[in-house]
């Protein structure tokens, strides 16, 4: 831990209304919509879209005293900020202060995800906002899924055969959407895609049936599981299962070829 960048987190912009926006970042660009957060000291709310290793965050402001719609104001939509994951945010702060650097803000405090983030002054970087961000234990919340260990959506087994979900592997780390097969304490059964195929699956799709992609059958050992969320659909966020019927005008159960258990209302 030694207080330093190793990675790209995400790059925040600043948009009036995200569903609209959406039409081009995830209809026409593929980027999956992954998780939505409000972060209330803030005044947005965060639209994750997987860009395969990081993210692209559509900030939307949620009162016109967030400093994202003070943005909009003065700069329009558009660019916010680009964020970088910190190995130690604390002693990154420290080095930057040794070279009479201070956070905008005062300082450390906690954004997205339950990360620990602060942001440099764009004249201390060049006329880019930077944010820095140190990730915590806590995982960002999903609001169109539901945690297996955190399930108050679902009396009772929510997982069983023919459940629509996203399993979530680690070791190497890999998602794959699709319907559950088998689930004991030995491992997943799912037959699904891989979420980096899932644009040109879906585009596919929309072009007709008939394509290289196809959903394979896969068994995951516990050890390699991670988590397992069920592919469910609010108002705000779709689901997988809704993204992929809207887009295709094909019923996911078509693609599977089989019946797809309804998920419990
Ligand atoms: N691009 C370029 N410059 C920007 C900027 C942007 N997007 N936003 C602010 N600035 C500039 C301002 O013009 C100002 O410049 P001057 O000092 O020359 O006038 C300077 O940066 C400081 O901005 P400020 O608004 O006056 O400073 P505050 O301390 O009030 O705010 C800031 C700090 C920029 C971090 C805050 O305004 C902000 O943008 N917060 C948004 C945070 C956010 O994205 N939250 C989402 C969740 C966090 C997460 O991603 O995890």
């Amino acid at each position: 831990m030694s207080g330093q960048i190793i990675g790209l987190d995400h790059i925040g912009v600043a948009v009036k209304d995200p569903k609209e926006r959406m039409k081009i970042w995830a209809d026409l660009l593929g980027l999956p919509l992954e998780k939505v957060e409000t972060v209330e000291s803030e005044g947005v709310r965060t639209w994750f879209l997987d860009m395969g290793g990081s993210w692209l965050e559509l900030l939307e402001p949620l009162n016109d005293e967030s400093a994202v719609a003070k943005s909009i104001e003065k700069r329009g939509e558009g660019m916010h900020h680009i964020c970088f994951e910190v190995d130690n945010l604390e002693k990154m702060l420290a080095k930057l202060a040794a070279r009479g650097i201070n956070p905008l803000g005062g300082g450390a405090r906690k954004g997205a995800g339950g990360a620990m983030v602060a942001f440099l002054h764009p004249k201390d970087s060049g006329g880019v906002l930077v944010e820095l961000s140190e990730h915590g234990p806590e995982e960002c919340c999903h609001d169109h899924s539901v945690d297996l260990e955190d399930d108050e959506d679902f009396d009772e087994d929510p997982f069983r055969p023919g459940t629509v979900a996203v399993l979530y592997l680690a070791n190497p780390k890999e998602r794959i959407f699709g319907v559950v097969r088998q689930l004991d304490l030995a491992g997943i059964g799912i037959e699904g895609i891989d979420l980096e195929s899932w644009n040109d699956w879906v585009q596919q799709w929309a072009r007709g049936a008939e394509g290289p992609i196809v959903p394979s059958v896969q068994f995951f050992p516990m050890g390699r599981v991670e988590k397992l969320l069920a592919d469910v659909d609010t108002e705000e966020v779709p689901s997988f299962t809704r993204q992929f019927e809207e887009r295709t005008g094909r019923s996911l159960a078509e693609a599977f070829g089989i019946d797809i258990e309804e998920e419990d209302e």
